[in-house]
């Protein structure tokens, strides 16, 4: 019988962390509809690699937009470090004006914290106010502004009224929820609630379309608009990669919404629907058998035979141009074995461009994803800001034909899951090998042991645990950054990652470096005693 790498990495962990991760972690069984806890609180002291709310808000959803200045209302060092790590990359355009190169804070000090930070919120709009006069400011709180009750909300409409601008402030302190994710739900409900909706660009083509969860990561975003437009649609906004406050007003009147991050935006799509009638499609730009798939279903939702036609034209040029390249890309790459943890769609999106290039998945997990990224329940709308919730998936089942929705919380969610046979699963377990590893908030004691025990050939995570892994003589990828690399989107940019995994992969280094471990035993301890 195959070794379980669960059972060998929960080996070093007290009998309650141990019944604690247990559940986090499962060895693939088709044969079973398995279930994962996913979306729960990290333990105290363990180093897990999850962000906060206010990075979810701010750093993720809000920062790609490029026409609006956004402060950070808090200590110095947060909004340094939401500003250029993600690589969301913008460029101005035309009159648009492009404010992502900056770093907007408050940079509140001790007396701040003790008599109140308005008044240096309030300063800081003036200053922003004369010097850059942008038509949109959106105010991100940090921790201390939710502890000592600074009320933004009255700064920003007092600012909305005095200047005449657009002014939004957002309660996204870092402490909310369990991860980036509450902060994704409350940055968009903002989008929802002030900007979708209050524009009036009308889309020249009916075959328009938003890209919903694509933040331009190293240039993503514009393969992606450069095949689209190619076959002939209208991109009239993306949320939120290069994106425009004045565009995404308009979004509305777009025919057809994509969603490429399940994740971090289903939600707006569902909204988006319910409110103004605008269809949604998953999509998966990542891969060339994704990208294909995608430009097909696009086609067949918009159902004309001359842009199906045009869809395979494009489709075949594309792939023309890249085969070559990929094949001899895939001819040295062929066989090896990959380990995945990224926040949350990557690890799913990522597996099929590295089966494009022959490496297979031995183990993927997210820092923050839900159970229905793993388990592949389809998603309702969350109305609510969900900062306060726990443990709580929304979720809704098919059966019979009729649509069941509903807030659970995790007790109800497994009695459901129990009771009603789940038909609809595009879930990333479900698409994975027997006998691979999935593992939910991976933490860094356990990503060196799995490395020990499945040995894969290649990691791809962030920057929090590259260089131990790289350390250890494997080659280490950032699927968040790219490593200063990308576009890995699309055509294009799947040739990018085959080239930037030979050059990683066969570099001499590896042959040059002993780790220090490999000649002389190092410390061990106890995990969680
Ligand atoms: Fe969506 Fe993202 Fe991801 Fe994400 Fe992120 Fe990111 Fe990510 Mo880093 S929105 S869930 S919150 S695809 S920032 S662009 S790389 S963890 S896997
Ligand atoms: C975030 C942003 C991040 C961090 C990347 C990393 C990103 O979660 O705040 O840990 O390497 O993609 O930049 O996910």
């Amino acid at each position: 019988m195959s070794i379980d790498a669960n059972a060998v990495v929960l080996e070093r962990y007290n009998a309650k962390v141990f019944k604690n991760r247990k559940e986090h972690m499962l060895k693939v069984n088709p044969a079973e509809d398995q279930i994962i806890i996913a979306n729960t609180r990290a333990i105290p002291g363990i180093m897990t690699n999850r962000g906060c709310c206010y990075a979810g808000c701010k750093g993720v959803v809000l920062g790609p937009i490029k026409d609006m200045v956004t402060i950070t209302h808090g200590p110095v060092g947060c909004g340094f470090y939401s500003w250029g790590t993600r690589r969301n990359k913008a460029k101005a355009e035309g009159d648009t004006p492009n404010y992502i190169q900056y770093c907007f804070t408050t940079d509140m000090q001790e007396p701040d914290i003790v008599f109140g930070g308005t008044k240096k919120l309030k300063k800081a709009i003036d200053e922003i106010m004369e010097l850059m006069h942008p038509k949109t400011i959106m105010i991100a709180a940090t921790c201390p502004v939710g502890l000592i009750g600074d009320d933004i909300q009255a700064v920003a409409a007092e600012a909305e009224q005095e200047y005449g601008i657009r002014c939004v402030a957002y309660s996204c302190e870092g402490y909310k929820g369990v991860s980036q994710s509450a902060g994704h739900h409350i940055a968009n409900n903002g989008l929802m609630k002030r900007v979708i909706g209050t524009g009036d660009y009308e889309p020249a083509t009916k075959y328009s379309i938003n890209i919903l969860g694509e933040y331009n990561i190293g240039g993503d975003g514009w393969e992606q608009e450069r095949i689209l437009k190619k076959i002939g649609y209208e991109v009239v906004s993306v949320f939120t990669g290069d994106g425009e406050v004045e565009r995404i007003a308009s979004s509305h009147k777009a025919n057809l919404n994509l969603v490429q991050c399940h994740r971090s935006i289903n939600y707006i799509a569902e909204m988006m629907k319910t409110k103004y009638g605008v269809d949604w499609l998953k999509v998966n730009f990542i891969g060339l058998e994704g990208t294909v798939q995608s430009l097909r279903d696009m086609a067949a939702y918009f159902g004309d035979p001359e842009l199906a036609q045009r869809t395979e034209q494009v489709i075949a040029e594309e792939l023309a141009e890249v085969q070559d390249q990929m094949a001899a890309y895939k001819a040295r790459l062929n066989g090896k074995t990959a380990a995945l943890f990224v926040g949350g769609s990557r690890s799913h999106h990522y597996q099929g461009l590295l089966q494009d290039l022959g490496i297979k998945t031995v183990l993927a997990g997210y820092e923050f994803g839900h159970r229905d990224d793993y388990e592949g329940r389809e998603i309702i709308p969350n109305i609510k800001d969900d900062a306060d919730s726990k443990n709580i998936e929304h979720i809704t089942v098919e059966k019979d034909e009729k649509k069941y929705h509903a807030y659970l919380t995790q007790e109800q969610y497994d009695k459901l899951a129990a009771e009603i046979p789940l038909e609809k699963y595009h879930g990333m377990i479900r698409d994975m090998d027997e006998g691979t590893y999935v593992v939910d908030d991976l933490n860094m004691y356990e990503a060196e042991k799995f490395m020990e025990i499945l040995k894969p050939d290649m990691f791809f995570s962030g920057i929090k645990d590259k260089y131990a892994l790289q350390k250890a003589g494997t080659l280490s990828r950032q699927l968040h950054s790219y490593d200063y690399s990308g576009p890995y989107a699309g055509f294009k940019g799947a040739t990018q990652f085959g080239y930037d995994l030979c050059m990683g992969y066969f570099t001499p280094a590896w042959h040059m470096v002993t780790p220090p471990w490999k000649n002389r035993a190092t410390l061990q301890g106890t995990v969680g005693e």
